[in-house]
């Protein structure tokens, strides 16, 4: 099965994003997609990624920079099928199709949570091989799962700058400072916001969680289907999850190869 019909047979259409949602995403290099998660898959999300913080730790030597006082949980593609919906929602899936060209497999799957006092990142591009020549590797998403807001350091980003065709650092003395152009996507819990990658990945960073909770999201990147995933999912999906998947699923995991 190609990846453009494992798309169409998880639910995506032609029509799955409104041409203003896709002229969005060309001009400003983001898009945010209201009520893709349920309450009560956040809340199922929420217990699980907690379960998982306790019974992993955070991983640090996975991260190439370690970041005090963030919970980072790796690989939730193996961690239970609530996840599955990471990668099969139609209208995310319909986004990082118009970016890739449908050429899409998931790239990663993991969760960055900020706990009260931490989260600030420099403005950064997650994909940053190949700035302004293309291919385009892949595209990112944020995914909310308490209401982001300023207090508890909604993800910042620079509108347009995907087609900048640098990376941050290259034109800011500290890309941990504010950008004059930056907004931050505050927005309800259940929401994802999708990065595009048309010149290079839009400039966006998390922001310090000034609440006195933790800021719980997950984050999900798709890549062409030649470029590496991280991990490599045919070399550590579990045999019960690769069987629980359908066919369609297991293209956008490109895990066929291992059946
Ligand atoms: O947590 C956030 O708000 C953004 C995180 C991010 O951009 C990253 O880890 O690459």
């Amino acid at each position: 099965m190609t990846a453009k019909n494992a798309l169409r047979a998880l639910g995506v259409q032609d029509d799955t994003l409104a041409q203003e949602e896709v002229d969005f995403l060309d001009e400003n290099g983001y898009l945010v997609l209201h009520n893709i998660i349920t309450r009560s898959q956040l809340e199922a999300f929420i217990a699980r990624l907690q379960e998982l913080s306790e019974s992993e730790g955070a991983q640090l030597e996975r991260e190439a920079v370690a970041e005090e006082g963030m919970i980072k949980l790796f690989d939730l593609v193996n961690k239970g099928a609530i996840f599955d919906l990471c990668f099969t929602h139609p209208r995310v899936l319909a986004a990082m199709a118009h970016m890739l060209d449908d050429d899409v497999k998931l790239h990663s799957l993991s969760s960055r949570s900020a706990t009260p006092g931490h989260g600030l990142q420099g403005l950064h591009v997650d994909f940053g091989t190949n700035l302004g020549s293309g291919p385009w590797v892949g595209c990112n998403s944020v995914w909310l799962l308490e209401d982001f807001t300023e207090e508890n350091g909604a993800t910042r980003l620079v509108p347009g700058s995907h087609r900048i065709g640098k990376h941050p650092r290259d034109v800011m003395a500290d890309p941990k400072q504010v950008h004059p152009h930056e907004i931050q996507i505050t927005a309800p819990a259940g929401t994802v916001v999708v990065f595009t990658c048309h010149t290079c990945h839009t400039w966006h960073g998390g922001a310090l969680n000034r609440s006195g909770r933790i800021r719980w999201a997950m984050h999900n990147a798709f890549c062409h289907r030649d470029c590496p995933q991280d991990p490599v999912l045919h070399q550590i999906l579990l045999p019960e999850v690769r069987e629980r998947l359908g066919d369609a699923e297991r293209v956008i995991l490109d895990v066929e190869a291992g059946l």
